[in-house]
């Protein structure tokens, strides 16, 4: 691979010109999309398919008391309307979460969020069938909604899943995580303490396609075609399986061009529920898809963690103990699309990229009138969350001390040879130089310049002024070990399977799923590179139950770390099979077959002239075979991951802030990212700046927010604000390679890491333009109005 500053690298990879690791392929996908042909759920069309439209709930709380489809059934084209009794003839009436709750397909008692689904209209259009649920009549006895979760935790809050046996208030669960004892020592001693009260509110994935899915009953072979938004389709269809009673080998579920996912494409909705049983009664396929203000209003939001952090130094800023306290909105049930085995996922991880001696964690979870979901949104698992934290508290305790942010850090980095590194919290980090990664963002974001010019500014009083935020942030991806995550009780490997054509071409059917990500690009990429196979000559499959191996899905940005390490793994199974071919091809014995990155070739020990292409090898397969060895070339891979893939980075934002207006413009904003070794650096760099867009988004604009009545007052783009190209500023990405020691190709996931990382960074900027005036922390999203306040409190508005 090509890169000047790379640290050790496992394999030499240097771009053979094949397209194999490190080379800037161009996407295979985009000839497709760019050219109008891509294929999502809504493109697809089948005989006799009906349309299905959701009858949602305008109250946040109450009861159904009577529902009545008749003058629904009057008009011309309606075939059917669905209420939770007909599901419960075929026991479909609720679904399991991926949390182990329990949530209504359509409404059986209660209402417990605003526009949850109460009954659908199934007709031979979609107008029709919308038409149709305008004329459904439902009687509602309106409750008392709670939607702040300290309310809905005060003794008098209406108790919201009363129908549980065991459930006398909305409390769901208390976890702790780390050394109690330890910790309260260490902050007792301690020179310093620090403490800061910090939300990260809800906010939405909001993927440019909605969610959907065309359901298909062939009752001639008792089998149920699911073409639906998936980013899992393999676990999708244990569950529905699970749920419908179909066994799995009748139920195929095929995710076909999917418009973004950012993980709101993880759960399973009632909306899929709703159309395969509609399909199952009503013999014919029907097509549900969601609107804008549904997705936003009823599918898995992001984050909604009410956090408080301390931390505990020497004088000298060393710090020695991190404290957090969370309350966790969850929405009305737990329904958090999260695989780990603990109920707040990865936030355990919160010591970031420090060298901490104790840390202590404490949430509570907590049902609200809102809608389900807490995980989403480039999250690895309230990762995100983490590492607002720690980042947070590191800036307010520099602020504290009085000590430069970037030399704060320096001071409690876990240092770069101080891994494998087990954390406090019990994370066995794999590789890190965080060190560098810093220094090469301060040098890139000129950091000392913009410290001078701060001091000027402040100096001269001026109308703006500068704030430099940093964040240093460390991931975890790659889910994962078995022994850490699962789904359903299937433990999270995934999977490749590579075969070989007699022409020398290659499929490799994967276990993920893109969703924009250009595994159709990447994938073919590794094989090509442990191949010697050009990059053209692979296609990549993905997305159908029927024809691909069994995979876990495309989330917590796993696809790299996982299903990339088998196809790693299935194209050097591929590769020792072909020795053998070329031994016989060579009429040489196979030890003295050796194989060449450089070349793509193998050839015989000592003469390298006497050589073959893998495109002469896969004929000899077909045509030619050694007697010894099975006809065919091909492998599969089943890889479970030793332990998760630990990348990291340095985000260096500057901003200036205006004390008239409250309006934050951003002057410079330095990424340096370190995901190992890199596969193919332009899609790396696409995700990048896309994840960075949605991170700047969340700093500044988004949010999901309820007025008191349980109504979402956030819930459609005239009030969710999705940033434009007029908000994103230039870009200055750079990179540093750590390769992952654990991984095949020693590669780290990406897809999530700017998402991760980059909200504190500009957060911690803009309160670093007041923190003279004492400020230590303004809340998320940023508005003017919330910038200009924090302004005023500081005495510095104009
Ligand atoms: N890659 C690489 N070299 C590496 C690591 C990754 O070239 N060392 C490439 C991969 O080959 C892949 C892409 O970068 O093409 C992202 O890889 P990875 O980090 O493994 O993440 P996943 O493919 O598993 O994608 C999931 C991640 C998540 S969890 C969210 S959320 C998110 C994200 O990806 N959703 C996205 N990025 C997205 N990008 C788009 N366009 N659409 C989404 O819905
Ligand atoms: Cu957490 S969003 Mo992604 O893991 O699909």
């Amino acid at each position: 691979q090509h890169d000047d500053d790379g640290g050790p690298q496992p394999e030499k990879h240097c771009g053979h010109g094949r397209g194999g690791m490190g080379e800037e392929v161009a996407r295979k996908e985009d000839k497709r999309f760019i050219t109008g042909r891509g294929n999502y759920v809504d493109d697809i069309k089948k005989p006799g398919m009906l349309h299905c439209e959701i009858v949602r709930s305008p109250h946040a709380h109450a009861r159904v008391e009577e529902i009545d489809g008749s003058r629904a059934m009057d008009l011309d084209g309606v075939v059917a309307v669905l209420t939770a009794d007909d599901l419960l003839e075929h026991d479909l009436a609720t679904m399991p979460t991926l949390m182990d709750d329990t949530q209504d397909v359509l409404v059986n008692e209660k209402v417990k969020f605003q526009s949850q689904e109460v009954a659908a209209v199934i007709a031979e259009d979609r107008y029709t069938a919308k038409d149709g649920a305008e004329k459904v009549e439902v009687d509602y006895e309106v409750l008392d909604p709670v939607v702040d979760a300290k309310e809905a935790l005060e003794a008098d809050a209406p108790v919201i899943r009363e129908e549980l046996d065991d459930q006398e208030d909305n409390h769901i669960f208390d976890w702790d995580t780390g050394d109690k004892e330890e910790t309260e020592r260490v902050f007792e001693e301690a020179d310093v303490t620090v403490e800061e009260q910090m939300e990260y509110q809800r906010i939405h994935p909001a993927p440019i396609e909605t969610c959907g899915a065309v359901a298909d009953w062939d009752p001639g072979k008792d089998k149920m075609t699911v073409h639906m938004t998936s980013q899992a389709p393999h676990a999708h269809r244990t569950l529905f399986s699970q749920v419908s009673g179909i066994p799995e080998h009748k139920v195929r579920i095929v995710s076909p061009d999917v418009g973004g996912g950012f993980g709101n494409k993880v759960p399973i909705y009632p909306g899929y529920v709703v159309a395969a049983a509609a399909s199952y009664v009503l013999e014919r396929p029907v097509k549900w898809i969601e609107e804008r203000s549904e997705n936003i209003q009823t599918t898995g939001f992001a984050r909604d963690y009410d956090m408080t952090g301390e931390v505990a130094a020497t004088e000298d800023g060393v710090i020695e103990g991190v404290k957090v306290d969370v309350l966790a909105n969850h929405g009305a049930y737990n329904a958090a699309a999260q695989p780990s085995k603990f109920p707040a996922g990865f936030f355990n991880i919160f010591t970031g990229s420090y060298d901490v001696e104790a840390a202590y964690g404490s949430l509570t979870g907590v049902y609200t009138n809102t809608a389900p979901g807490g995980v989403a949104y480039r999250c690895s698992f309230r990762v995100t969350e983490a590492v607002y934290l720690i980042e947070r508290m590191v800036k307010v305790l520099a602020d504290e001390l009085d000590v430069d942010p970037a030399e704060i850090r320096r001071r409690n980095f876990i240092p770069s040879d101080a891994f494998p590194y087990e954390s406090a919290t019990g994370w066995n980090y794999d590789s890190g130089d965080y060190e560098k990664a810093l220094d090469k963002a301060l040098e890139m974001a000129d950091y000392e310049h913009y410290r001078e010019e701060q001091k000027r500014r402040i100096e001269e009083d001026a109308d703006k002024l500068l704030g430099i935020g940093i964040s240093s942030f460390t991931e975890i991806v790659g889910a994962g070990p078995g022994k850490q995550c699962d789904i359903a009780g299937i433990e999270m490997f995934d999977s490749a399977d590579l075969r070989v054509n007699p022409t020398g071409n290659a499929v490799l059917r994967i276990g993920v799923q893109t969703q924009g990500q250009g595994h159709e690009t990447t994938f073919a990429q590794i094989v090509a590179e442990e191949l010697g196979m050009d990059v053209d000559n692979i296609v990549v499959e993905h997305g159908d139950t029927d024809t691909e191996p069994y995979g876990l899905g495309t989330y917590g940005s796993r696809s790299t770390p996982v299903a990339g390490a088998a196809a790693a793994v299935a194209a050097r199974k591929v590769r020792d099979k072909a020795k053998s071919i070329a031994a016989n091809e060579l009429e040489a014995a196979e030890e003295d077959i050796e194989w060449d990155r450089e070349s793509g070739e193998f050839h015989v020990v000592g003469a390298p002239d006497r050589s073959i292409t893998i495109t002469e090898i896969a004929a000899g397969a077909y045509m030619n075979h050694p007697g010894s060895e099975e006809p065919g070339l091909e492998a599969v891979n089943y890889y479970d991951p030793p332990e998760m893939t630990y990348p990291f980075g340095s985000y260096i934002v500057v901003v200036e802030v205006d004390r008239e207006t409250g309006e934050v413009d951003f002057e410079k904003f330095v990424a340096v990212d370190d995901c190992g070794n890199r596969i193919n650096p332009m899609i790396i760099e696409g995700q990048i700046h896309g994840g960075l867009a949605q991170g700047i988004a969340t700093a500044m604009l988004e949010e999901v927010t309820y007025d008191d009545n349980g109504n979402v007052t956030g819930g459609d783009f005239m009030n969710y604000l999705l940033p434009t190209a007029h908000e994103i500023p230039e870009f200055e990405t750079g990179h540093t390679v750590t390769p992952s020691p654990h991984h095949p190709i020693g590669a780290k996931g990406v897809g999530e890491s700017p998402t991760v990382g980059s909200p504190p960074a500009i957060v911690n900027a803009v309160v670093d333009a007041m923190s003279h005036a004492g400020t230590t922390h303004v809340e998320m999203p940023m508005t003017p109005d919330v910038v200009w306040e924090a302004l005023d409190e500081a005495g510095l508005a104009l």
